[in-house]
């Protein structure tokens, strides 16, 4: 991976090779952890984060469904999160803040162990690579299911709740598919190991809604609302599985994938096998706005303040 000079780590910006942990961090032995995937553009003003402040909130919401309080504020991990892009020299990046039980009690009651909180940043090119942004990637249907609210907490962008993911990605990847779609325990579509997931059909773009098994993707929100007002319709509901296969169009979004179309799922291929054009439309839209060529949505990015002198 690409690597950067410094890490933000409870308050102190360290090197990058410095910033380590106690084998018994709770987290590592549990998954008692959350954490966010944020992406900073360049735009003419410098490298600006993108919809910051709606991942600082499910950070700490995403905490607080596993009884940890963040121990900043979230105006201090912006700032830091700032100081760390410009000490870094970083122009675009991706930004992975990690709150965690830390090294304290051992067994299975993290309550009683410090909450620790790390900043990374470094950069990252495209999660389902270049070619498949351009022209789509292959997915798999999952044989494991999202996790379900009867055992974890969809919602929460836990640590340890990424297993489900680990195993639904290596499995689409050992068969040789690019990503994996997860169904929930009623066989309902969930989303991709690491994506949300958009069908279109005779014009209008379905998604499942908050009552599925997803993580409420910002990027999810963002495409909503461009779609909505490029003047489509979108419905959030519960989507079955041959609806994938029946599309028009199909696509992924997410911070890392950003809006990946999908142009085959279980070896057939959706529509003519190629992105169409809605998903077009709104990739171009989508890009747009994240890297800050679109007025319209100029609130959705954090300008990263640019020390004088550099
Ligand atoms: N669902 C899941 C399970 C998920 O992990 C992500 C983000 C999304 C939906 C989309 O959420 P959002 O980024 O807010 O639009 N996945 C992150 C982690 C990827 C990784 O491999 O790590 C990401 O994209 O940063």
């Amino acid at each position: 991976m690409n690597t950067a000079d410094l890490i933000w780590a409870n308050g102190e910006l360290v090197a990058w090779e410095d910033a380590k942990v106690h084998v018994l961090t709770h987290a590592l032995h549990y998954g008692t952890g959350v954490f966010e995937g944020i992406r900073a553009y360049e735009t003419e003003q410098g490298p600006a984060i993108f919809r910051h402040r709606e991942h600082l909130e499910r950070l700490e919401k995403s905490a607080r469904l596993y009884y940890m309080d963040v121990p900043y504020s979230l105006d201090e991990l912006r700032e830091a999160t700032h100081e760390l892009i410009a000490r870094n020299g970083l122009r675009s990046c991706y930004i992975r803040p990690l709150v965690v039980r830390g090294y304290g009690e051992m067994g299975l009651n993290p309550l009683e162990n410090p909450v620790e909180v790390y900043i990374a940043a470094w950069e990252w090119g495209a999660y389902l690579g270049e070619e498949g942004k351009a022209n789509g990637v292959r997915a798999k249907t999952s044989s494991y299911r999202r996790i379900s609210p009867e055992s974890l907490i969809p919602h929460s962008k836990a640590s340890g709740q990424y297993l489900n993911s680990v195993l639904a990605k290596v499995e689409a990847t050992k068969a040789g598919y690019d990503e994996a779609i997860l169904l929930d325990h009623k066989g309902v579509v969930c989303e991709g190991a690491g994506e949300n997931v958009f069908v279109i059909r005779d014009g209008v773009i379905t998604t499942p809604g908050h009552t599925s098994s997803i993580l409420d993707g910002i990027n999810r929100r963002s495409v909503i609302e461009i779609a909505t007002d490029l003047g489509y319709t979108v419905v959030e509901r519960e989507l079955a599985r041959a609806e994938l296969p029946l599309a028009d169009e199909v696509f992924l979004t997410g911070t890392a994938a950003e809006l990946t179309p999908l142009r085959e799922i279980d070896d057939i291929p959706i529509g003519d096998g190629v992105p169409g054009p809605i998903t077009r439309e709104i990739q171009g839209m989508f890009d747009d706005a994240l890297h800050g060529r679109t007025p319209q949505y100029a609130d959705w990015l954090d300008l990263v303040p640019v020390p004088s002198g550099t």
